[in-house]
């Protein structure tokens, strides 16, 4: 602000107890955030940028919350209409830019995402998607996570040998979160899913809905029933409530303090709803002409809140038309420059594209997981379902060792899903066993580690992933569990597009390496559909996200400590049907055993024919494999492949050249299975080395059945793999 300026304000009073030079700012914000919108129209017209959408209409709404807020301190999970929240808040114009033209040095992504999708790591701002309420339930899992930190100091600790020494900490004992969305988004079940976590937990969660009346051409009462959702949420226990005029900047302001002095003094969260208007079209994508009258687009025109505060500035006497036009030209002038500066900006490298899909700081293939050594220990320090002592454990009992030894280890470790806890009414634990997960897999952890490291989620699986997703940010370390395989799909939006992207959208700035524990497959007797289905192909196809799949006890302990420890985010599928099997069982092998992802383990060396399969396959295959030797004298090398993502292909192409046969085996349906990519790979690079076609082996294209027969007959068994042998040896 120029001297003139500030020399005017001095003789002004304050205005409904703001300060002249905080309304001045105000409309300063608003008005920049606008020319920068224009900015970018203009660069879209010309072509140089590819996508343009505005914070036209929300600005005062927005200034409102960056101004009640602190920057730094608290925590931000915007959507891609705040602009001028995010100016507020400190985000230069030139990084905007930088962003709108891709430029290498956009701070937010290295020219990966569109314009306004938001990301600062000083100004706790966390890397915004395109998808449509996701960010609130990262928003919650954050606030859990502040508030550990502040209870459990210690625990934000920097440690050597694991994720820890990369992923800093910061806390502040009453930080608030703040997380926004358009009303049409409101109508995701995410949304209703934050609600209910924030409300229960009493966290302190600002959720501001930006309503502008529309969803790109659906109007509000489609998506809303009445017509206004302030009314739908009014219900939720704890929380604070405010339903402004979003064009008013004041109004707004206030109420986000209320909102934030709620939050910071405990009492839960805060619901602001601010009508706002779009100003213009949903994005330059659209044309708003198509669907609205012209005299609804008119009469909106008249709320629009930069002309208002403009008419407000002048009415107060706070600034002369003369003092409004200098700080209109400079903001344009600044908008302007801010453009110039990023035309002229490097473009990213093609060869950079696959930076930060995982992390570079610590490689879970590497040797700083191969403990492979088993230590003689003594007894596991869990709850054991098999016999304590014999030396022989199940799988079951090696994974809730391996949960057990980490907790000890990881103070920033919690566990939570559907029925892990053993009792969350705490007070039953006297007297009853405890359930721990419906496999018992999670037994004794909360008894051991307290209600607030292992807990219930409510039963919703988006919602359990979609708060790992803001612990992980955090350098938390959440250990989910999804209770079956099956019910997967509704948290596969947050895998895809949040958990298994946050690195490489944001250009390794955030990460959320959470780890995903869930029981999969079949072979149950009666399992039927919805408890027998695999499908690991589909995450298998999720850069950035690696997937294992242990076929025994000391596999699938060795295996999870790597999957806790590391820096990715991990699906780690357990085999239902191995759980509790007799093949391979082992001894405890002690709390610091670990197996590097990525390398696969021959489970019978042979000289025929090359056998590539994982999971529950494993014993079939090798008993498919010991007939094979014993009645038709075929030598058969059974590679288990113990992770799939990364996947071991110098083992198979090493057994292929010795070999000339290979088949590929997994429980999966066959068509599009895991097994498609491993052949078509083998077909490629190993041609020359093969003496009849690669075979696969998978089960039928459909679903489970539950009767037996059926089952059996749709899954494959060890004599399919056998006569599967027997031919491929025979071409
Ligand atoms: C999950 C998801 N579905 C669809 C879209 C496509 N989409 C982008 S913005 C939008 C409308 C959002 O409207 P609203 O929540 O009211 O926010 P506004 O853009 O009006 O501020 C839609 C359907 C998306 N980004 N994400
Ligand atoms: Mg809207």
């Amino acid at each position: 602000m120029d001297l003139a300026i500030s020399s005017a304000i001095e003789t002004v009073s304050a205005v409904g107890g703001l300060s002249p030079q905080r309304m001045v700012e105000i409309y300063r914000l608003m008005y920049l955030s606008r020319c920068l919108d224009d900015r970018e129209i203009l660069l879209k017209r010309q072509q140089k940028i590819f996508f343009q959408i505005s914070a036209a209409g929300h600005e005062a709404l927005q200034v409102g919350a960056a101004l009640a807020l602190r920057p730094g301190v608290d925590w931000f999970f915007p959507y891609y209409r705040d602009r001028a929240l995010c100016l507020g808040l400190g985000v230069p114009p030139a990084d905007m830019m930088l962003q709108a033209v891709g430029a290498a040095t956009d701070p937010a992504s290295g020219g990966r995402q569109m314009p306004t999708h938001w990301s600062s790591i000083p100004l706790n701002i966390v890397s915004t998607s395109s998808s449509t309420s996701t960010q609130l339930l990262h928003a919650v899992g954050c606030a859990e996570a502040g508030r550990y930190f502040s209870r459990h100091p210690e625990a934000a600790r920097k440690a050597a040998g694991d994720y820890r020494a990369f992923r800093d900490v910061k806390y502040q004992g009453d930080e608030v979160v703040f997380t926004s969305l358009g009303e049409g988004s409101t109508s995701q079940g995410e949304f209703w899913e934050a609600l209910n976590t924030a409300s229960n937990r009493k966290l302190p969660v600002i959720f501001c809905v930006e309503d502008n009346g529309y969803a790109i051409s659906t109007p509000v009462e489609v998506n809303t029933p009445g017509g206004n959702i302030s009314k739908l949420v009014a219900n939720f226990p704890n929380f604070y409530f405010a339903e402004v005029d979003g064009t008013d900047p004041v109004a707004s302001l206030r109420a986000f303090e209320a909102a934030a002095a709620h939050c910071r003094a405990g009492k839960g969260p805060a619901f602001v709803h601010g009508h706002c208007f779009r100003a213009y079209s949903h994005s330059l994508s659209d044309d708003d002409r198509l669907y609205r009258s012209a005299a609804e687009r008119e009469a909106d025109g008249l709320r629009d809140p930069l002309t208002k505060m403009q008419m407000r500035l002048l009415r107060e006497g706070i600034l002369t038309e003369e003092q409004i036009n200098d700080l209109e030209q400079r903001a344009e002038r600044e908008a302007a420059e801010a453009a110039e500066h990023a035309l002229q900006a490097p473009l990213p490298a093609v060869e950079g594209i696959e930076q930060h899909v995982y992390s570079e700081d610590l490689d879970p293939t590497s040797a700083a997981f191969a403990s492979e050594q088993a230590e003689a220990a003594g007894s596991h320090p869990g709850k054991s379902t098999s016999a304590q002592g014999s030396g022989a454990h199940t799988m079951a009992d090696l994974i809730n060792a391996c949960l057990h030894d980490e907790m000890r280890r990881d103070p920033r470790m919690v566990v939570y899903g559907e029925d892990v806890a053993d009792a969350s009414r705490e007070a039953a634990l006297a007297e009853v066993k405890g359930k721990g997960g419906v496999f018992k897999l999670t037994a004794g952890l909360q008894t051991e580690f307290g209600s607030e490291r292992v807990f219930n989620s409510p039963l919703c699986e988006a919602n359990i992933v979609g708060r790992a997703v803001g612990y992980g940010v955090r350098g938390m370390k959440p250990v989910v569990e999804i209770q079956f395989f099956d019910y997967i799909w509704p948290a596969m939006h947050q895998i895809h597009n949040e958990l298994a992207l946050m690195r490489w959208r944001s250009h390794g700035v955030w990460a959320a390496p959470a780890v995903i524990r869930v029981p999969i497959g079949g072979y149950l007797t009666g399992g039927s559909i919805y408890h027998s289905q695999s499908g690991e192909s589909i995450f298998t196809h999720i850069p950035g996200l690696r997937v294992v799949f242990p076929s025994n006890a000391l596999d699938a302990n060795g295996l999870l400590r790597t999957a806790i420890r590391c820096d990715d985010p991990v699906l780690f599928l357990e085999h239902k049907r191995l759980y509790r099997e007799t093949h391979g069982r082992a001894p405890y092998p002690g709390p610091e055993f670990a197996i590097p992802f990525g390398k696969a383990k021959i489970v019978r060396p042979g000289k025929d024919i090359t056998l590539v399969t994982y999971g529950a396959l494993v014993p079939r295959a090798l008993q498919a494999a010991e007939r094979a030797q014993r009645e038709h004298g075929i030598e058969t090398e059974l590679i288990d492949l113990r992770t799939l993502s990364p996947y071991d292909w110098e083992a198979i192409a090493t057994s292929v050249r010795k070999t000339s046969r290979v088949i590929v085996a997994h429980e999966d349906m066959l068509s599009w299975g895991y097994g498609a990519e491993i052949a078509a790979r083998i077909g490629e690079e190993l041609f020359d080395d093969l003496d009849a076609p690669v075979k696969r082996i998978g089960a039928m294209d459909t679903f489970v059945a539950y009767q037996p027969i059926l089952e059996d007959a749709i899954l494959p068994q060890p004599e399919t793999i056998l006569k599967a042998l027997v031919e491929l040896k025979a071409y």
